[in-house]
């Protein structure tokens, strides 16, 4: 088994050396483990994020660990996505919000949406709202995955979705994900779901389309 305590602090410390050859281990015994060092690496953010916040990391450590986080969820990308049956069943939208760059987060989403076999029309990051409504109405789309990391882009999911009820458009389901996203803000701003984990986006996704 991997060590992911270690993958969890390397990664916190930015040690693309030791990230990668633990995440080339993993995919080297076969993948069964991606799952599991996606979550280290996740955590590792966590540390970033913290070293940020207390003053010893700066803004080109947050881009060069975007990189990194990059890079590992390339390696692991096959054994993360696998299992899905790659047919288009159903479209859907996603999106980061308004206001909010950050997309690691989202393209990982978007990878196993599209392995699950959606559609996935990604509108990119900063969002607005009234783009969120008109791709929707275009695209006759009644699935909506909105994503954001910052505490700003709850702001943001909220006027989109009110945007949704002004438009008249009641019939389009919108999920919602990313780190500041709970239980809480998902009764607060209306959403249908909320989730962190990409296979739960998955599986509340595939109840929605029917598939
Ligand atoms: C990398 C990073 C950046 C990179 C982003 C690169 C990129 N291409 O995305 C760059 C350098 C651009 C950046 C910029 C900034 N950042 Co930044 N960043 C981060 C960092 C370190 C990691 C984020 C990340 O990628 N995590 C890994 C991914 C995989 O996790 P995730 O996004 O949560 O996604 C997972 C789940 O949430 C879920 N999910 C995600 N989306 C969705 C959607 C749906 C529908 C569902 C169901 C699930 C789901 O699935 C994913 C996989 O499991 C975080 C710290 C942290 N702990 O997150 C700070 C952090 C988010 N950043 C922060 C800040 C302050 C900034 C800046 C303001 C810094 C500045 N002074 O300029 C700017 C803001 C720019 C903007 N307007 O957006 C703060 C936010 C504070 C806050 N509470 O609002 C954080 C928390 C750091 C901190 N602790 O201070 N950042």
């Amino acid at each position: 088994m991997a060590d992911f305590e270690l993958l969890k602090n390397a990664m916190g410390d930015l040690d693309e050396d030791t990230v990668k050859e633990i995440l080339e281990q993993v995919m080297a015994d076969g993948g069964a483990e991606a799952s599991a060092a996606l979550d280290a690496c996740q955590k590792g953010m966590d540390i970033v994020g913290s070293l940020f916040e207390s003053g010893e990391y700066f803004v080109g450590d947050l881009i060069y660990a975007g990189e990194l986080m990059t890079d590992a969820v390339a390696i692991l990308k096959d054994a993360l996505v696998a299992g899905g049956s790659g047919e288009s069943k159903a479209k859907m939208i996603l999106c980061t919000v308004k206001d909010d760059l950050h997309d690691i987060g989202k393209n990982i989403v978007r990878s196993i949406l599209e392995a699950a076999g959606f559609e996935v029309l990604d509108l990119g990051i900063n969002v607005d709202p009234a783009d969120v409504v008109k791709a929707a109405k275009e695209n006759d789309i009644k699935i909506v995955a909105l994503s954001g990391v910052l505490t700003l882009a709850i702001d943001s999911m909220k006027l989109t979705i009110d945007a949704f009820k002004e438009a008249g458009m009641d019939d389009v389901k919108i999920i919602i994900g990313g780190s500041p996203v709970s239980e809480i803000v998902c009764k607060n701003i209306g959403a249908d779901a909320w989730a962190h984990s990409p296979q739960t986006t998955v599986s509340i996704c595939k109840e929605w389309a029917n598939i």
